[in-house]
C-alpha cells in the first residue's frame, strides 16, 4: 500500500457516469502482521468523521491490531481514510483512563465505581428534590457515541429528570444542517445518496474541504474527475484547499460573506432562465419573495462584498445553471460562518429552483461532521425530540408520553430546547448546578476558552466528565468516568446519507472502563426513575434492547428504522433509513416524488425568521398551507457580528487538517498521524506576510479581544485579509507542559447563528505580530 501519510487519497480508480465505483480495499495492520495472522475480524465503520466508511477491526491476542475497509459496503467500496487506518492505535494507548476519578481536596484521585456514581447520584437527588430541580441539570453530549447511548440519555433527561437543558457538541457541528433541512424541507434528513457522485455532471462544494475531512468521498469525486465525462467542479472557500485546486471555478470569498454570494448566484440562475419553472410551481413556496430579495445582488455588488471577481461569480452561476445533475455538499465554511442557516438554506433554494432533488446525480448533502451526529439529532440527545418530532406539537409530545408511559407534562416542551451555548451561560450564571459532559472536550472546542475554563472550574458547578483520557476538560471535573470506546462496545450509528452500520465489540475495554450505555443505564437504575404506573422507567440492559425500543420511537417518522435489525446489519452491510414496509431495503433518496415533510402535523418545526431567529407559531405556519411543498427562504446579507477594525485588521478562520481529528485525543496518540501534524501553525497570504515582515516558519503572535496565541507561519494558499489556524491543538501537551497558548479557541467569540445557534468559529477579528524569526526560540 502506498504511504498514505504522503498521499492521503491513494491510487485512483477512474470510472464514468452511471458506472459502479470500482472497489479498492485499504488495510493497515500493526507490526507487519499479514491478514492471515489476524485471529478475528469484527465489523464496524469509521468513528473519525461522518462519511460512514465501513471497515472490519482486526484482533489478535485480545488486542486491536488493525483495520480493513469493507469492499461490499455501499459507502466506501473498501477504502479508508488516513485517520481510520492509523487512529485505532489510541484505543491501546497506555494512558487510557481505567478507573473513575473523584475530586478530593482539590485533586482528582482514583475511586471505585460505587463511590464515583454515589457522588453523582447524591448530588442529583439533592438537586432534584428541590422544586423545579430539573432546571439545575445540564447534559452536554457528543456526535461520537452510539445511537443506543443517545436514546438512553435522551429518555433519562426528558422522561426521568425532565430537563430541557440537553444538547450535543453537534451544536458546534451540524446544528445548521438540521436547521436548514427543517426550514426548507420540514424535517431533518439528507435528501441525497453518496451514489449521486456516480451520476452527477457537476459538483459544488460550499465551504467544505472534503478532500481533508471526508477523504473517501473525495476519492469517489476524484475518480469521477479522472474518468470519462467527468463532472465540473465549483469550490467556495477563502483558502486554496486541495478541493479549490482541483475545481474548475474557485471563489475565494472573504469569510463571512456566503449569503451575499448565494444571493448573487440565485439572481443569475433566475435572470438567465435556468429555473425549472414547473418544479418550482408544483413543489415550492416563496418564489416571488426570493426573487425580490436576490435581485438586489448583481455580480458587481457580490464581487465587492465577497472580494472576488464579478466574472467568476458569473462563471460559477453558469456552471450551476447549465448542469443537468448537480451535486452539492455544504459544511463548516457555511455552518460556522456568518448567517449560517440562511446560507445553507440558499443551497437548498438552488436545488429547488433547478429541480435538482431526489433523482440520481441531483443530490444535496447538508453534511454531518461527526460520525454519529445524525443519531444525536434523531434520538433527541441534542435537545430536539426523538424521532425528529416537533417540541411545539402537542400530538408529538403525546406520542412520546405514551411510548415512555409518563405524563406529557414531564417531557420538557414549554419552550425550545436549551442549546449548548445557553447551557454554558446558565452554568456561568449558576442556575445549572450539575453539568454532565460525555464524549466531548469543550475546554478546547468551545469558543472563548478563558471563559469556558472559568465556568468549568467554578466550585459551584458540579462537573461530570465521561471520556477515554484525562482531557483538558476532564482535568476540571469533579467526577471523571472512564469510558469504553469504538471497538470495545456494541451499537449502531448512521452517517450522512442515512446509512446505518453496526459496530461490534471486538475487544474488552481497559481496566474498569465501561461503555457509555452501561454508565447511563447504571445512573438510571441508581436514580430509580419511575413511569406513571410507578414501575421502573428504564428496564433495558443492553444495546439491542435499546435499539428495539428506538425502532418503536422512530416508527412512522422520517427516520423510520423499523425494518432494520442487528441481524440484518450483521448479515449484509450498511442499510439506509427509512427502512420499513414501504422501503424494505431502505430508501436511497428522499423526496423523489417532490413531496416534502412540511405538513403541519408531521414537520419538525413551525419555522423561524432567518434574520432574527424569531419563532413562528403553529397558526402562522398553518396559514401558509405548505401542503407538502418545500420553502424557499431568502434574506439580505448582513456583516458578521465581528468585523475588522484598525486594532484587529485581519479575519481569523479556523478548521482542520487531514491528519488530525478535533482535539487530537485519538489522532495525537497515533504515531504516524501525530508526526504528520504535531503542532499548530497559522496560514497567511503572501500579501499579509510581506506587510508584516513575516517569512515562512516565523513565530507569529495572534490576538483577539479575548486572548492570544503563538504559532509558526505558513505562507500562501489563502486569500489576503484572512488567516487560518487549525483548532486541533489544546493547551495541554504532555511533551511541552510549559508551552505558550496555541488553541485557536482562545481567540474566537461567543457568537452564534440566530436560527441554528451554531457558534461562528469561522469569522473572528484579530491582529498579528511577528515574534521571532524561523530559528528564533520560544
Ligand atoms: N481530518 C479531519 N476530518 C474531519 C474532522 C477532523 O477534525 N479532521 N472532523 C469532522 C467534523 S466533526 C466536521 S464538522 C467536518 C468539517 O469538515 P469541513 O467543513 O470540510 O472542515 P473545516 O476545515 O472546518 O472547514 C471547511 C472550510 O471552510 C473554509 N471557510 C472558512 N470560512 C469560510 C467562509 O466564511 N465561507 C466559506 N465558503 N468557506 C469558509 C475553510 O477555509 C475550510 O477549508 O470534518 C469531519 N472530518
Ligand atoms: N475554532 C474552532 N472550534 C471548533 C471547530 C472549528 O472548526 N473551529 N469545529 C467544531 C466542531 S464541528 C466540532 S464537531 C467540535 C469537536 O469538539 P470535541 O467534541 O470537543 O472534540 P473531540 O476531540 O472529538 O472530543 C471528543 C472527546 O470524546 C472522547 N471520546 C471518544 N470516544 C468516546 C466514547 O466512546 N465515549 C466517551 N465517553 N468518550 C469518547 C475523546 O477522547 C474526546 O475527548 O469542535 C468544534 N470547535
Ligand atoms: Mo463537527
Amino acid at each position: 500500500m502506498a504511504d498514505r501519510i504522503d498521499d492521503p487519497w491513494g491510487m485512483r480508480t477512474p470510472y464514468g457516469p452511471g458506472q459502479a465505483w470500482p472497489e479498492r480495499v485499504d488495510v493497515f495492520l500493526d507490526h507487519g502482521l499479514s491478514e492471515d495472522e489476524v485471529d478475528s475480524w469484527h465489523r464496524s465503520a469509521s468513528i473519525l468523521h461522518s462519511n460512514g466508511d465501513a471497515m472490519d477491526i482486526a484482533v489478535t491476542n485480545g488486542r486491536i491490531v488493525g483495520v480493513r475497509g469493507r469492499a461490499v459496503d455501499r459507502i466506501n467500496h473498501g477504502r479508508l481514510d488516513v485517520k481510520d487506518l492509523y487512529g485505532w492505535q489510541a484505543d491501546n494507548s497506555p494512558d487510557r483512563l481505567t478507573r473513575p476519578l473523584i475530586r478530593q481536596d482539590g485533586r482528582l484521585v482514583e475511586a471505585d465505581w460505587d463511590t464515583a456514581m454515589d457522588r453523582i447520584v447524591t448530588r442529583s437527588r439533592q438537586l432534584l428534590d428541590r422544586p423545579g430541580g430539573w432546571g439545575h441539570f445540564g447534559f452536554y453530549t457528543s456526535g461520537q457515541l452510539f445511537l443506543e447511548e443517545y436514546y438512553a440519555l435522551g429518555v433519562i433527561g426528558k422522561a426521568g429528570i425532565g430537563t430541557p437543558h440537553m444538547d450535543g457538541n453537534t451544536r458546534l457541528c451540524t446544528a445548521t444542517a438540521a436547521a436548514a433541512m427543517k426550514a426548507s424541507f420540514g424535517t431533518d434528513g439528507q435528501p441525497g445518496s453518496y451514489t449521486d457522485v456516480d451520476h452527477c455532471d457537476a459538483i459544488a462544494l460550499w465551504g467544505h474541504n472534503v478532500a481533508e475531512t471526508q477523504s473517501v468521498l473525495w476519492m469517489r469525486m476524484l475518480d469521477r474527475r479522472r474518468g470519462p465525462n467527468p463532472p465540473a467542479m465549483l469550490a467556495v472557500d477563502p483558502r486554496d484547499t486541495p478541493v479549490a485546486r482541483e475545481a474548475d471555478v474557485h471563489l475565494p470569498i472573504r469569510s463571512g460573506t456566503n449569503v451575499a454570494l448565494m444571493n448573487g448566484l440565485l439572481r443569475e440562475i433566475i435572470r438567465r432562465g435556468w429555473v425549472d419553472e414547473q418544479y418550482v410551481a408544483a413543489h415550492t413556496l416563496g418564489f416571488d419573495e426570493l426573487s425580490r430579495i436576490v435581485d438586489g445582488y448583481p455580480p458587481e455588488k457580490v464581487a465587492d462584498i465577497c472580494a472576488v471577481r464579478a466574472v467568476d461569480v458569473e462563471r460559477a452561476a453558469e456552471l450551476l445553471g447549465t448542469s443537468q445533475r448537480l451535486l452539492s455538499t455544504v459544511l463548516q465554511g457555511f455552518y460556522q460562518s456568518n448567517q449560517a442557516t440562511a446560507a445553507a438554506c440558499a443551497v437548498n433554494n438552488l436545488h429547488l429552483l433547478r429541480g435538482m432533488i431526489g433523482r440520481p446525480g441531483a443530490g444535496l448533502y447538508q453534511m454531518n461532521g461527526q460520525p454519529t451526529a445524525q443519531n444525536t439529532r434523531e434520538t433527541g440527545a441534542d435537545g430536539d425530540l426523538p424521532g425528529l418530532r416537533n417540541w411545539d406539537n402537542e400530538q408529538h409530545i403525546a406520542e412520546l408520553a405514551e411510548l415512555w408511559n409518563v405524563e406529557p407534562g414531564t417531557i420538557p416542551h414549554w419552550s425550545p430546547p436549551t442549546h449548548s451555548m445557553q447551557i454554558f451561560r446558565y452554568a456561568e450564571q449558576g442556575s445549572i448546578k450539575l453539568l454532565w459532559i460525555s464524549a466531548t472536550n469543550p475546554a478546547v472546542s468551545l469558543p472563548d476558552l478563558a471563559r469556558v475554563r472559568r465556568i468549568l472550574a467554578d466550585q459551584k458547578l458540579f462537573v461530570v466528565v465521561q471520556d477515554l483520557f484525562l482531557t483538558e476538560t476532564a482535568e476540571l471535573a469533579d467526577v471523571v468516568l472512564p469510558a469504553a470506546t469504538w471497538g470495545e462496545k456494541l451499537g449502531t450509528f448512521t452517517c450522512v446519507d442515512r446509512t446505518v452500520h453496526l459496530s461490534e465489540k471486538a475487544v474488552d475495554p481497559p481496566g474498569q472502563a465501561r461503555s457509555d450505555l452501561d454508565i447511563f443505564l447504571d445512573y438510571a437504575r441508581r436514580m430509580d426513575f419511575r413511569n406513571r404506573d410507578g414501575a421502573p422507567l428504564i428496564t433495558w440492559t443492553g444495546p439491542e434492547e435499546v435499539f428495539e425500543a428506538w425502532k418503536q420511537c422512530s416508527a412512522g417518522r422520517p427516520c423510520d428504522y423499523t425494518g432494520i435489525t442487528y441481524e440484518r446489519l450483521r448479515a449484509g452491510s450498511g442499510i439506509q433509513w427509512p427502512c420499513n414496509d414501504d422501503h424494505p431495503d431502505g430508501a436511497e433518496r428522499l423526496y423523489a416524488d417532490g413531496v416534502f415533510n412540511t405538513d403541519p402535523d408531521y414537520c419538525e418545526t413551525y419555522g423561524h425568521d432567518l434574520s432574527t431567529g424569531a419563532e413562528y407559531s403553529e397558526q402562522q405556519y398553518r396559514a401558509r398551507e405548505p401542503g407538502g411543498r418545500a420553502f424557499l427562504h431568502a434574506i439580505d446579507y448582513q456583516p458578521s457580528p465581528e468585523v475588522t477594525s484598525d486594532d484587529y485588521p485581519l479575519l481569523l478562520t479556523t478548521g482542520r487538517t487531514v491528519y488530525q481529528f478535533h482535539t487530537r485525543t485519538k489522532t495525537g496518540r497515533a504515531p504516524q498521524l501525530d508526526a504528520a501534524a504535531p503542532d499548530v501553525w497559522v496560514q497567511i497570504s503572501d500579501d499579509d506576510a510581506a506587510r508584516h515582515g513575516i517569512t515562512d516558519g516565523d513565530l507569529v503572535g495572534i490576538a483577539s479581544p479575548r486572548g492570544a496565541i503563538q504559532a509558526p507561519a505558513r505562507i500562501g494558499r489563502i486569500r489576503p485579509g484572512v488567516i487560518f489556524v487549525p483548532f486541533h491543538y489544546g493547551y495541554f501537551d504532555v511533551d511541552q507542559p510549559d508551552r505558550s497558548p496555541r488553541a485557536a479557541n482562545e481567540l474566537t467569540a461567543t457568537a452564534w447563528d440566530p436560527v441554528s445557534k451554531q457558534p461562528i468559529f469561522k469569522v473572528t477579528a484579530v491582529r498579528i505580530v511577528k515574534l521571532a524569526g524561523a530559528e528564533g526560540d520560544r
